[in-house]
């Protein structure tokens, strides 16, 4: 029986299901006993395996098709009505004519299938912030996962009355086809449509397709930001929290930094770090000038290999109940789970990722899909922020933006004015990685981390940027890079990473409050060595200054690559970045 009387709602669901023909319609309330009752149905049809409930209560591992193990760029569209505000970085296709070719795949799709709605609120329901979805879905698994990465149910129809202002999501698994996979994105009409996946980023459509791709839109229409960070609060000896957000690509360590744990010495002087986000923040402007933001998720769909004990905890810990885990091994012998990286005993007597016969001991073959992942409840986190469900989020004094650079980025430093911060972030490099299909490990310039998940001109994006400079003024976040994956000529990391970037982050903060002195070089304000603290890092100063060193030649063939970069964006590119980009050059010289 239907949930609401929403007339906009009601109708929308009757043309989704006359095109798709499901055998009943489902509406997900968001009682516990309804999912329990789901849990129940996939486990019945393989769809979900039931782990050990005493070391893992309440979780369950699922595994995707083989070819359907990461999001699709190459199959993602944005389809406004005009090409040039999609831009060059996006695939793109006229609205009219995306319906139509859509309209096959989904046509009959839900027969003999059940079709879920799922009602889902990202932000706190029923606060000024929160925006409200309706995702379709013809996947248990899907609902299962939303009901974790959102909060779904009837408060949120509820909360959204008999309004028309929600993104309508329609998501059908229809034969998993690679070659008819769809993610797309019709931002005049508040509409995703999802075929021919079951994974992640494709299907969970309140994440990259709505809280970024759809929600950049209407922050640029409305005056607001949605960008891929995370968000935490970093409590010093003096008691104080203040609050960062930072935009890493996907898999470059947004999550691990947002569960940080101090070193040794930093945790005995009383330093803290608090989790708000862990890869998406909404940023607004608050009544007091600043920037506030929030996480408009409701839990966390990490990356699983390399997630240990010792690298992040408290991640671990957020896994060990009510989590779903996604293509990673299935440990025969105690029923639970492993990865690459989780420790240094994989077990004998598993199944992989694929669902094949696996002896962790002898095999070659990796066990667990680079991509694997867990889905688990935010209120799990041992260091949850108590400002999670704070509607308006938290105050951000620092943006930084990182990614994964063996060579040319230092291991720090902080752009010289909002400004030249937006162009450090219009710049911003990295390596691929496994969360999208194609090569991995390969250079490509990502742009403030949003290249897959900006749903407008790249160009206008970054004008956005720069207008929300104007508007801040003198109250805006000071602008930081980070380079936490710089290698020796082994390839060896010269840095050791996850709770020792806390060392950064102390830097970093203390440049906000104007409590830390820089060095001034072509690129920005760098530390001074002696200001970064190394005590029990097992960090010398020599490796230090290597890590803080610019290699002028190797930046002027970066300025070089930037320029045909900018290239691809014509008249769009605002003025101011390509100042920025002739300023660095001419500083470099
Ligand atoms: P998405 O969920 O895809 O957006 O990724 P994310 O940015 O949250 O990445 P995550 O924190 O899950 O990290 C991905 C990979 O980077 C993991 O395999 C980590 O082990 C590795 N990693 C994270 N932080 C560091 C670090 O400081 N140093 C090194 N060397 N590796 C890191
Ligand atoms: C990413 O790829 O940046 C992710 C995972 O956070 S997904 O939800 O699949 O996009
Ligand atoms: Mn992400």
């Amino acid at each position: 029986m239907a949930l609401t009387e929403n007339r906009a709602v009601l109708d929308w669901i009757d043309e989704m299901a006359a095109m798709t023909q499901p055998d009943a319609i489902v509406w997900i309330d968001g009682s516990e006993a309804q999912l329990e009752a789901l849990r129940s149905q996939a486990c019945a049809t393989g769809e979900l395996e039931k782990l050990n409930q005493e070391k893992l209560p309440g979780c369950y591992l699922h595994r995707t098709a083989v070819n359907d193990v990461a999001r699709v760029e190459d199959r993602t569209f944005i389809c406004c009505e005009k090409q040039e505000d999609a831009g060059p970085t996006n695939n793109w296709m006229a609205p009219a004519e995306m319906y139509a070719r859509l309209k096959p795949l989904y046509t009959g799709a839900m027969k003999g299938r059940t079709m879920y709605v799922i009602p889902y609120s990202m932000g706190v329901v029923g606060s000024p912030f929160a925006k409200y979805g309706i995702e379709l879905t013809d996947s248990i698994y899907v609902v299962l996962n939303m009901a974790i990465m959102t909060r779904v149910g009837q408060s949120v129809l509820d909360a959204l009355g008999d309004s028309p202002d929600y993104v309508k999501g329609l998501h059908a698994k229809a034969e998993l086809d690679p070659e008819r996979r769809y993610i797309v994105h019709f931002p005049q009409d508040n509409t995703i449509m999802s075929v021919n996946s079951g994974y992640g980023g494709n299907v969970l459509l309140g994440k990259k397709c709505f809280a970024l791709r759809i929600a950049s839109c209407l922050g640029r229409d409305e005056g607001w930001m949605a960008e891929h960070m995370l968000i935490l609060g970093i409590q010093n000896p003096a008691g104080e929290v203040r609050y960062l957000a930072a935009a890493f690509p996907s898999a470059c360590g947004k999550t691990n930094l947002a569960m940080l744990i101090p070193p040794a010495h930093y945790q005995e002087k009383g330093w803290k770090v608090w989790c708000v986000g862990d890869d998406i923040a909404w940023l607004r402007v608050g009544e007091d000038g600043r920037l506030w933001a929030m996480n408009p998720e409701y839990g966390f769909f990490g990356v699983a290999p390399g997630t240990n004990a010792k690298s992040n905890p408290n991640a671990l810990a957020t896994t060990r109940r009510g989590t779903i885990f996604t293509n990673v091994v299935h440990n025969l012998d105690d029923d639970t789970v492993w990865w690459e990286g989780l420790d240094k005993n994989p077990p004998e007597h598993a199944v992989d990722w694929k669902g094949n016969p696996w002896n962790g001991t002898v095999s070659a073959e990796k066990g667990a899909h680079p991509n694997s992942r867990f889905t688990a409840p935010a209120k799990n986190c041992p260091c949850i922020s108590p400002e999670f469900e704070s509607p308006r989020g938290v105050p951000i004094s620092a943006i930084v933006f990182g990614g994964r650079r063996a060579r040319t980025a230092p291991l720090v430093y902080q752009s010289r004015d909002w400004e030249h911060g937006v162009f450090v972030g219009s710049i911003m490099a990295s390596e691929t990685t496994a969360a999208a299909t194609g090569a991995v490990g390969v250079v490509r310039r990502d742009p403030m981390a949003m290249l897959p998940f900006c749903g407008y001109h790249m160009a206008d994006y970054w004008q956005h940027w720069l207008d929300m400079g104007k508007v801040l003024g003198d109250k805006a976040p000071k602008i930081f890079n980070v380079n936490w994956f710089r290698t020796d000529d082994e390839g060896r990391f010269l840095w050791p990473g996850f709770g020792d970037n806390l060392r950064v982050l102390e830097w970093i903060m203390k440049r906000c409050f104007h409590e830390a002195d820089a060095v001034e070089t072509p690129i920005g304000y760098e530390p001074k060595a002696e200001d970064i603290d190394l005590e029990g890092s097992g960090v010398d100063r020599a490796t230090l200054e290597g890590l803080l060193k610019l290699d002028t030649a190797m930046w002027l063939d970066e300025v070089n690559a930037i320029r045909a970069f900018y290239d691809k964006f014509g008249a769009k590119l605002p003025e101011t970045l390509s100042q920025e980009l002739s300023a660095l050059e001419a500083r470099l010289h």
